[in-house]
């Protein structure tokens, strides 16, 4: 068996059965290798940051890796946002990068670049084989790594030689971790904080704000009177109908400082102590009031889940009555089309179990409230800040999910960093509805001009975050990759399309013209 056949039969041992991939002649034994076994699944991304990003998606909603396969130091150097956005998202990715062959390293051919340094800073793991025979075990040892826990990257560079050698058995599944229960002192130092009257706040992220964790946090909420926060970074949430609610952080930092001024003790659930996305010229960056103290109840290694429903016994805290559901979201029928008649819409009309990757950008302050009246479904952000996102991780997520609904609420700046995943998806005929928030603008830069105290938008400032002329069209766009496109200009047209693209399999755009007042 060679060494291309061996990693994928050693990754498909190990539970890894997809591969999002853009080879080039280095990887051409992989390539063939997948007729050799077809439990494998290929599926080809036009850039690599398409495959990083839908590994990201598919991690977040599977707990487990995707493997990519990129070409040599430039095909990994495309892939690097969307690698930094799934570290922080605490994402379990194996990347397999190709080499040039060994024998051909030392001439500095044109590909030739120092893959390890462009994979250190989002890998946790980084290892350049150095003999066929080792790949078996390399692979196993790069799953391990990528499944922490927490999630990582890690990446595994293979000479094409050795993808060609003679290479031995597969190896064998390396043991499935599992996040352990902090020790009980952490549990009976989170009770007394409860207990001791002070104000103290629960800040949740990680595996933490799914349902599990969120239905024991609201036990604490019930019995105690704790306010509980989700990081707003956070990978993936549960909300919805029958999903207890929490605080979100909020983004700029004068707001989350104002909600957490009181507070003098956070107890961190898998999360970190809350700080700033930037620095503003005369604002704290932690979001914490001065002198607040943080206590862990679990680390982002551990069962924040379990640590929760231990510390809910400890207290004897009941599991409350559920809240009568709310009312039906409304339609916004007759309204002009904007951000909020957007999240409207989608909170009325997205089923139970749906899926929404969230890079919505300056227009996330107003849907994203409007989302909780949705049935229950998974939300999954921006985390690490680099655009480009939004579409790849929804592509994953269909990928990981193919039962669910997955709606993509897409700014459209970020859009264009990525759009070749609309390809994807209809390739692969996934089930995804992209909504283009079209303000024809990187709207969120007029804000942040005035708060790093850059002065006002003069005419050629504007030009640089003005995104009307021309305007990108997106319809031609999404149709030019295969997908089917509508544009909505009023609510009414809105609700129709989405409407009908909740009834019907996609992929599926609808470019959402906003109205800018
Ligand atoms: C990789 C990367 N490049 C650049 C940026 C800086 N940036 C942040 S938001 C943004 C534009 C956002 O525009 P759009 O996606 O249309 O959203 P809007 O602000 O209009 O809601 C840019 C360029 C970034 N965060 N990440």
């Amino acid at each position: 068996m060679n060494g291309a056949e061996c990693l994928l039969r050693t990754l498909l041992a190990n539970d890894v059965d997809l591969c999002l991939m853009n080879p080039g002649t280095s990887e051409m034994q992989f390539v063939a290798a997948l007729d050799r076994v077809p439990r494998m699944r290929g599926v080809l991304g036009l850039f690599e940051g398409v495959c990083s990003g839908a590994a990201d998606g598919y991690a977040r909603m599977t707990g487990k890796p995707a493997a990519t396969l990129l070409h040599l130091g430039p095909g990994l150097a495309n892939a690097l946002a969307n690698l930094h956005n799934a570290r922080k998202a605490r994402s379990a990715v194996v990347n397999i990068v190709g080499e040039h062959s060994t024998q051909h390293l030392g001439f500095d051919a044109p590909l030739t670049a120092d893959i390890e340094a462009f994979a250190r800073p989002v890998s946790a793991w980084v290892r350049t084989l150095d003999r066929a025979t080792a790949m078996g075990e390399a692979a196993s040892a790069a799953v391990t790594a990528a499944l922490g826990p927490p999630g990582k990257v890690a990446t595994l560079i293979v000479p094409a030689d050795f993808s060609w050698s003679e290479a031995g058995e597969p190896a064998c599944p390396a043991p499935r971790p599992s996040r352990p229960l902090p020790i009980s002192e952490r549990v009976r130092g989170a009770a007394c904080a409860l207990r001791s009257g002070h104000a103290v706040g629960l800040l949740l992220s990680g595996s933490a704000l799914q349902a599990r964790g969120l239905r024991a946090a609201d036990r604490l909420r019930h019995a105690t009177g704790v306010r509980v926060f989700a990081d707003r970074n956070a990978a993936r949430m549960t909300r919805g109908a029958g999903i207890p609610a929490v605080e979100r952080i909020p983004y700029f930092p004068e707001q989350a400082q104002e909600l957490l001024a009181r507070f003098e003790r956070l107890i961190l659930v898998e999360a970190r102590p809350p700080v700033s996305f930037f620095g503003y010229p005369g604002l704290r960056s932690s979001l914490a009031p001065e002198g607040c103290a943080f206590d862990v109840l679990a680390s982002e290694d551990q069962d924040g889940a379990g640590a929760l429903e231990w510390l809910a016994e400890e207290l004897g805290a009941r599991m409350p009555q559920s809240d009568t559901p709310g009312p039906p979201p409304a339609l916004p029928i007759g309204e002009p089309l904007s951000a909020v008649a957007v999240a409207m819409t989608v909170a009325a009309l997205a089923p139970d179990g749906a899926i929404v990757s969230d890079e919505s950008v300056s227009c996330s302050g107003q849907i994203w409230p409007h989302l909780a009246a949705a049935a229950s479904h998974d939300h999954l952000p921006v985390t690490g800040g680099a655009i480009g996102q939004g579409l790849p991780v929804a592509l994953g997520a269909a990928l990981a999910c193919p039962g669910r609904k997955v709606v993509a609420l897409e700014a459209d700046g970020s859009g264009m960093y990525t759009p070749q995943s609309l390809w994807t998806m209809a390739r692969e005929r996934l089930d995804v509805t992209i909504v283009i928030l079209a303000n024809r603008r990187y709207r969120i830069l007029d804000i942040e001009m005035r708060r790093t105290g850059a002065g006002a938008v003069g005419p050629r400032a504007e030009e640089m975050i003005d995104l009307s002329h021309p305007q990108p069209d997106w319809i031609k766009l999404s149709e030019g990759f295969g997908v089917q496109a509508a544009r909505a200009a009023t609510a009414d047209e809105f609700i129709r399309e989405f409407g009908a693209a909740m009834q019907r399999p996609g992929p599926i755009l609808i470019e959402a013209v906003l109205d800018r007042a």
